[in-house]
């Protein structure tokens, strides 16, 4: 009786996992906090991150002060300060921010402001609104105290003007696409010379999910283009009692399918978070597989045990772990291999 009794405690006290956690990386309980972020990049995020959620932080701090180190880092000519503008040389910044609960806030085509994730997460806290775009967002960055900075370092205004040299301002819609078709290796939209959003994901010790994503979109894009990374369901979207996803790479196509919504129906379904990733990139290879062959997209997820995966369409996509055990970085599977 008594042995009985212990074994049914014994056996309460192990998490029962879904059978979709018998995928890559599992973690075996709900509580362990980890984060996971987009690209190299995301490494020194995750770092940011985890100090908040080492110390029993919530998910909604780590993604606010993970997503704030590349939007500082002027070497980073995608997020943020030092951003490559767009074909008429402004520094517009996209980002959005969403906890368990389904709150959620983001900032579209805001310029001046250094941290577009903080001023996304200020809309969800102390607006009735989601969204807010343009010159209202940066009027409300600036009534709640945020500074006006000139976003165009001296780098990113010389790379501008060299795009200008050769592009003879045309602004045709998805002119970002055509690029590829330079002889310019990594080149295209996602590709090593023109990517990075930075999309961060953390669950934290008390079980909770957050996310982020923050982006000066795809370099000399036209004037008020705005991609997925602010478009909630599109650049991200967190699900408290399923999961979370991310994405990054060419947004028009990511907001097509409303895709890291659909990563997260995916997991609902009982797909691993690399399954429902995978499922997500192969809608989007069938939809236009000559198209998908010539852009870069990729998705990042976590559940809520805290199991991780990602899926690209092209090679070359990585992202960044953080936990109590685990720092790394992980090279993103893909759709085409070549
Ligand atoms: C956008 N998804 O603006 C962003 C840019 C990006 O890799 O992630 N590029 O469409």
């Amino acid at each position: 009786m008594i042995r009985r009794s212990f074994l049914k405690n014994s056996l309460l006290s192990i998490p029962i996992l879904p059978a979709s956690t018998v995928a890559l990386n599992i973690a075996p309980l709900g509580k362990k906090p980890i984060v996971v972020s987009t690209w190299d990049f995301g490494k020194a995020a995750n770092a940011e991150a985890w100090k908040v959620l080492s110390s029993h932080g919530k998910a909604i701090d780590a993604i606010e002060a993970g997503a704030k180190v590349p939007e500082a880092d002027e070497s980073n000519k995608t997020v943020g300060y030092g951003g490559y503008p767009d074909r008429d040389g402004h520094v517009t910044l996209d980002a959005c921010i969403m906890d368990h609960n389904g709150n959620c806030g983001a900032v579209m085509c805001l310029e001046h402001i250094v941290h577009p994730i903080s001023v996304a997460r200020l809309v969800m806290e102390k607006t009735p609104h989601v969204i807010l775009v343009g010159e209202g967002a940066l009027d409300f960055a600036l009534a709640n105290g945020f500074k006006k900075e000139n976003l165009l370092t001296p780098d990113s205004e010389k790379a501008w003007k060299e795009w200008l040299k050769k592009s003879n301002y045309n602004p045709i819609i998805n002119i970002e696409n055509k690029k590829i078709n330079e002889p310019v290796a990594g080149a295209f939209p996602g590709s090593i010379n023109n990517h990075d959003t930075l999309g961060i994901l953390a669950l934290d010790s008390s079980g909770n999910l957050s996310g982020g994503c923050t982006t000066s979109g795809m370099a000399f894009k036209m004037h008020g283009r705005v991609g997925d990374s602010p478009v909630i369901g599109a650049g991200l979207f967190v699900d408290g009692e399923i999961g979370a996803a991310t994405s990054t790479g060419v947004g028009e196509e990511v907001i097509r399918c409303v895709g890291s919504h659909l990563v997260v129906e995916y997991m609902r379904q009982g797909n691993s978070p690399y399954d429902a990733c995978k499922k997500v990139v192969e809608r989007i290879a069938k939809r236009d597989i000559g198209k998908a062959k010539t852009i870069q997209i990729g998705f990042v997820a976590i559940d809520k045990f805290g199991n991780h995966g990602a899926f690209a369409l092209q090679k070359g996509f990585s992202y960044a772990i953080r936990s109590e055990n685990q720092e790394e970085l992980i090279a993103g599977d893909s759709y085409f291999n070549s």
